[in-house]
């Protein structure tokens, strides 16, 4: 399961920190050479986020536009009717996403939400996109009906380290969300799990937060990392905004993206928020890192995104997802 290349069989804590002390631009390189062993690194794939649910959520993620305890001056919103979901998602496929995730602002769903939820997925599917979904803890039975429908990933972060977890959310556990993930993977659903660095927390946190990850009893599918987004009026929007010092910096946060690609070589590692604030060098270092898939369009789910222009931009710009570059790699040998 592990990288034949760099890895070491045993997946320690010790094994992990050397990985990020390694000279970036060895690092990079080691990287890059798992992903290009198991992924095509000319490929990145598109994914188009809906919030289908808005705001008014019970949890306390100090990160979170959405809970009931941030002052963001965000409307709790009710379920969009599956019909709304469903034009979101064919104007997503239109403008060239493959991918679409939608989220919801609970802590759960409810068992009234699940008809709508599983035609959201049907309906989605029949657009010949893949689904994500993630709408909070699961019980069993909700898993399995979500498997059922056809959903291809499910989402739920661990977000940081078990350590740092505490400071960020007390409303549930970091068991909770393991449990969540067994649901997820009993029902045979891939599972989408990652986190956010740039909270605060240290080096020490970003190596425990991986190695949760990379010693799961199967490493996720896919492998969001996001930068935290700065949202005013939540308690870590708004330490940022006090101490800007706090705010990640962006070889840390490709160290982050590369040690990730190099503990899960086969997961989708996804450029997922904060690419808003991130130049095109940056993000040019996250895909030459191991990261392979980004949100396009001009939201995320309650926050900013840099655009689907920027993002076309972006891409011509770095030779990516193009047939002429495809002929180019040929013609290069
Ligand atoms: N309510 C569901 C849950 O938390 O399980 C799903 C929605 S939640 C918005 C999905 C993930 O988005 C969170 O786990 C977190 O990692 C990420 N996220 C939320 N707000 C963020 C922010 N301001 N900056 C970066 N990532 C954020
Ligand atoms: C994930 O890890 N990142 C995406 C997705 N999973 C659902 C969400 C990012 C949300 C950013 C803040 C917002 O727009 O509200
Ligand atoms: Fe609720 Fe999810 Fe936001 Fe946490 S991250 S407050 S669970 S919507």
């Amino acid at each position: 399961m592990n990288s034949p290349l760099f890895f070491p069989a045993k997946v320690t804590r010790d094994a992990i920190a050397a990985l990020f002390d390694l000279p970036f631009t060895e690092l990079l390189f080691r990287a890059a050479e798992v992903h290009r062993a198991h992924h095509d690194p000319a490929r990145v794939q598109r994914s188009t986020l809906l919030s289908i649910k808005t705001g008014g959520c019970a949890e306390d993620c100090g990160y979170c536009s959405q809970s009931v305890a941030a002052e963001s001056g965000l409307k709790a919103g009710k379920l969009m009717e599956v019909e709304a979901v469903l034009a979101a998602a064919a104007e997503a496929k239109a403008a060239g996403s493959e991918r679409f995730c939608m989220g919801a602002a609970w802590r759960e769903p409810k068992d009234r939400d699940m008809d709508a939820i599983e035609a959201m997925i049907e309906g989605v599917r029949a657009l010949g996109l893949e689904t994500c979904m993630t709408l909070g803890m699961l019980s069993d039975d909700q898993a399995d009906r979500l498997g059922a429908a056809g959903l291809d990933y499910y989402n739920h972060n661990l977000d940081t380290s078990p350590e740092y977890y505490g400071e960020v959310i007390t409303t549930r556990t970091y068991q909770d969300r393991l449990d969540t993930l067994d649901r997820v993977r009993r029902a045979g659903i891939n599972t989408c799990c990652g986190g956010i660095v740039g909270m605060g927390e240290t080096r020490a946190d970003r190596v425990g937060f991986l190695h949760a990850l990379a010693t799961l009893p199967e490493h996720p599918e896919s492998v969001p990392i996001n930068a935290l987004v700065p949202v005013a009026g939540t308690v870590l929007g708004d330490m940022l905004a006090d101490t800007p010092l706090a705010k990640i910096d962006e070889i840390e946060f490709v160290r982050t993206v590369a040690v990730a690609r190099i503990l899960m070589p086969k997961a989708v590692v996804r450029l997922s928020a904060g690419r808003e604030s991130m130049s095109d060098s940056t993000q040019a270092l996250c895909f030459l890192a191991g990261a392979n898939s980004i949100f396009t369009g001009d939201r995320l789910l309650t926050t900013g995104n840099a655009g689907s222009d920027a993002d076309a931009a972006l891409f011509a710009r770095l030779g990516l997802n193009s047939d002429e570059m495809a002929t180019a790699l040929e013609t290069a040998g």
